[in-house]
């Protein structure tokens, strides 16, 4: 590899360029559902403090009952034999000891989510071969989350945590007006999450009527007044980077009657969330495709994907164009259509490989055809992690697979007797990685 940065790579040196500036660049990871331990933790540890409505998850049972492991292990322990219930009623170190029998004991860990545990446990220098979760859970309980944080952190490379809160969401609205400050962690970042406002917006006007700002089921000037206020006032408690929703593949724009948004809910986007964005030069992101609870019985386990309509998109684009969008679609049908979408707007930036898409041989799809038609104008991932520990599998498969998709890109570029530098590849792994989103919640 040539000491200079600046000098031209050969074909055969580029592989390990890319891996070096992928593995190297810190990561702004610009969805998560993770929080710092302000927010509490519901997890025996070091401290002794617990918090059974905490939300910062961590550790090996929260990471092996993650509600991707809860779908598979009815995969082979149907609810005919195991009622769903039944699961539920455990505790969750015997849900873990459950899932961790069947998946990873009588069965092979090979599936992603399976294999991203082990993945964690390994960098985290513990064996992962053991029969019983004992090991991990010694380890584990002593540790001491807030240092804990910088550990899984440091070992992800991962720089800045956005979160998501969602301020319908009463343990969680209450947590933020009981502690002012509980945000303030500098490793985290907050994000307005609203979906009832748009998808039940009659259910939201009713709740936040009860919170002193008045507003009509069917919304009126005033309500939407107190609507932007409501978002204002929220926007500036969390100080949060960017308002979101996660809508389903029936999501239409303009909305009929009986679509996702209905009638109201358009109005409410038009008129109080999409000018409250515009005026702060906030981000709108819009997560489509998902259709919850098709199996009720398996709770966060029981959502499924759905195709969804990219030219919704396109007309929010197109009409708002003081607005910034970042979008994620779950059906892998409509990641080519979006990112074509993408070469149209750019208001619009399309971001990670969600939730089901987050696989080696989907991200590897969805990646070359990104670049292949938007260059490095766009967020290749995001971890969509629940658990703090996943930071340490998702980031490491996620660079590992966009790495070697730039890779070959670099090389049929070096093809065509363009140089291609250290100093290039560094440079890009850094917008992709990190300054692309950077520069898009701030300009
Ligand atoms: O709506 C969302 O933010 C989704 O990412 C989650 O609801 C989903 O359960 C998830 O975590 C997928 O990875
Ligand atoms: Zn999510």
């Amino acid at each position: 590899m040539p000491q200079d940065p600046l000098s031209p790579l050969s074909s055969a040196e580029i592989p390990a360029a890319v891996n070096a500036a992928f593995v190297h660049q810190p990561v702004w990871d610009m969805h998560t559902h993770l929080y710092p331990p302000t927010f509490g933790t519901p997890v025996t540890n070091a401290t002794g403090q617990m918090d059974p409505n905490g939300h910062m998850l961590w550790g090996v049972d929260e990471l092996v009952t993650y509600h991707y492991l809860v779908a598979e292990v009815y995969r082979v322990q149907p609810a005919s034999s195991f009622p769903y219930e039944q699961f539920w009623q455990l505790t969750r170190a015997q849900q873990a000891d459950h899932i961790w029998k069947y998946l990873f004991v009588e069965r092979t860990p090979i599936s992603e989510a399976c294999r991203g545990i082990l993945t964690t446990l390994q960098k985290l220098g513990l064996d992962p071969n053991e029969k019983t979760l004992a090991p991990y859970r010694k380890f584990f309980s002593q540790q001491k989350p807030d240092a804990y944080i910088d550990r899984v952190m440091q070992i992800a490379n991962v720089k800045t945590i956005t979160m998501t809160n969602p301020v319908f969401d009463d343990n969680e609205r209450q947590r933020w007006l009981g502690a002012p400050d509980i945000g303030n962690d500098p490793r985290f970042r907050a994000v307005l999450r609203i979906d009832p406002l748009l998808r039940d917006y009659p259910a939201a006007a009713g709740k936040i009527s009860t919170w002193d700002y008045p507003a009509a089921a069917k919304p009126d000037a005033e309500s939407m007044r107190q609507i932007r206020r409501f978002l204002g006032d929220w926007l500036d408690r969390q100080k949060a980077i960017y308002v979101a929703v996660s809508l389903p593949p029936e999501f239409r724009y303009p909305a009929l009657p009986g679509d996702a948004l209905g009638l109201a809910g358009q109005a409410v986007l038009e008129q109080a969330v999409l000018p409250v964005c515009a005026e702060r030069k906030l981000p709108f992101a819009m997560m489509i495709g998902s259709r919850l609870r098709v199996q009720p019985g398996l709770r966060d386990a029981g959502d499924m994907v759905g195709q969804a309509d990219i030219a919704s998109v396109v007309n929010l684009c197109r009409d708002f164009p003081k607005n910034k969008f970042l979008v994620s679609m779950l059906p892998r049908e409509n990641q080519h259509e979006l990112a074509v979408a993408a070469r149209k707007f750019s208001n619009l930036m399309i971001f990670g490989c969600w939730w089901f898409l987050n696989n080696p041989s989907l991200v590897d799809e969805i990646t070359r055809m990104r670049v292949e038609l938007l260059g490095t104008s766009f967020v290749p991932q995001h971890s969509d992690a629940r658990i703090l520990d996943q930071l340490v599998y998702k980031w490491d498969h996620s660079r590992r697979w966009i790495a070697d998709v730039f890779a070959e890109k670099y090389q049929d570029l070096a093809a065509t007797g363009r140089h291609v530098t250290q100093e290039n590849i560094q440079r890009d792994a850094r917008l992709l990685l990190h300054d692309n989103f950077a520069e898009y919640v701030t300009r």
